[in-house]
């Protein structure tokens, strides 16, 4: 039979993102396109470093502890140096907000009208052993006619962009500007991003649950119950369990296969442990926009409003059925 030849009309991330604007009308404007285009040269240099780290001497600690009071790891030092440098050089941000740095860097004398929140390295319990990591964003626009703090502390649905870069067996990143959700992987040879999965879609309702069973003597009953529930299912199989510890590849994981994503509050962390702004806003949005479900348990993540920049909530999301059956659980327990 006969062999496909190799595609020559790869869509590049930058060719995409331009086609987007120009099917806004905003030939003019661009700067979101610039914006996203420095996102994509720090998943680009974030990915050398995560590959090369045990070579150049970069897995370990700083030595110094991060806003969370967790150790800082080197690479998380450098990611946040590589993002802050690469985004305030764009000249298109206003505010940054860093998983990293306690306060947000309001950039001074910027004419840029957007506000980056981001985790500059996810996961990064994860690096020392070559596990999946990754980056996640989020994008707003600037309301006032200067940036402040207040432009961040506004609900997930206020997003104009969101995303995240997966370090992985590949290198992938995963964008929704409000137009459905794309994924790429980094061609390292070409050194750009290639449009692989295009229209990411959720499955209705997937197989796999992905939570850290671990905490399941804390967690509360709806959680239990719910785990329960597809664990010894009445009729059909069980659920399989898949939990790396790294949200972006979890996430990525049930983007593509379906299934739910949990990270709850429970008896010892009463608003959960992920982020609100950088971790859980992000992925809420690229799930909606793929067609799932995003919630606290009582709530549509992307409608918190955050009252501080760390601030962090619940997390379950996934496939539209997986998580609506999961809600029915705290529906009764309220
Ligand atoms: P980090 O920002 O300190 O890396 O923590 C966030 C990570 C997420 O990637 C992941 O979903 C979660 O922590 C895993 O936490 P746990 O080890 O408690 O299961
Ligand atoms: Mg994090």
């Amino acid at each position: 039979h006969e062999i496909e030849p190799p595609a020559t009309d790869l869509i590049t991330l930058t060719r995409h993102i331009l086609s987007q604007q120009y099917a806004l009308g905003e030939r003019a404007a661009g700067d979101l396109t610039l914006l996203l285009i420095a996102i994509q040269v720090t998943s680009k240099y974030i990915a050398s470093n995560v590959r090369k780290a045990r070579l150049i001497n970069l897995v370990g600690l700083a030595g110094a502890e991060n806003v969370q009071g967790e150790d800082q790891k080197k690479l998380d030092v450098l990611s946040n140096d590589i993002m802050v440098n690469a985004l305030r050089a764009s000249g298109k941000v206003a505010v940054m907000v860093s998983e990293e740095i306690e306060d947000a860097i309001i950039v001074g004398g910027s004419k840029g009208t957007y506000c980056v929140v981001f985790d500059p390295l996810d996961g990064s319990s994860n690096i020392d052993a070559g596990v999946n990591v990754g980056t996640i964003f989020g994008v707003y626009k600037v309301q006032g006619s200067s940036g402040s703090v207040s432009d961040v502390l506004r609900p997930g649905n206020e997003m104009v962009a969101a995303g995240y870069t997966m370090y992985g067996s590949s290198c992938n990143l995963v964008l929704s500007t409000g137009q459905g959700v794309h994924g790429f992987t980094l061609d390292e040879a070409l050194g750009e991003f290639i449009l692989t999965h295009p229209d990411i879609t959720i499955p209705d309702r997937g197989k796999i649950y992905s939570f850290n069973e671990g905490n399941s003597l804390h967690f509360y009953p709806p959680t239990n119950s719910y785990l329960d529930s597809i664990k010894y299912p009445k009729n059909g199989k069980p659920y399989s369990a898949r939990y790396i510890g790294s949200m972006v590849a979890d996430v990525h994981r049930t983007l593509l296969y379906g299934g739910i994503f949990g990270y709850p509050d429970d008896k010892k962390s009463k608003d959960g442990k992920l982020r609100m702004l950088y971790e859980a806003f992000p992925m809420a949005f690229l799930t909606e926009q793929a067609g799932g479900v995003a919630t606290t348990g009582s709530q549509r993540i992307l409608d918190v409003i955050p009252k501080n920049i760390h601030g962090r909530c619940p997390v379950f999301l996934g496939s539209k059925e997986d998580v609506e059956d999961l809600k029915k659980f705290y529906a009764d327990y309220d």
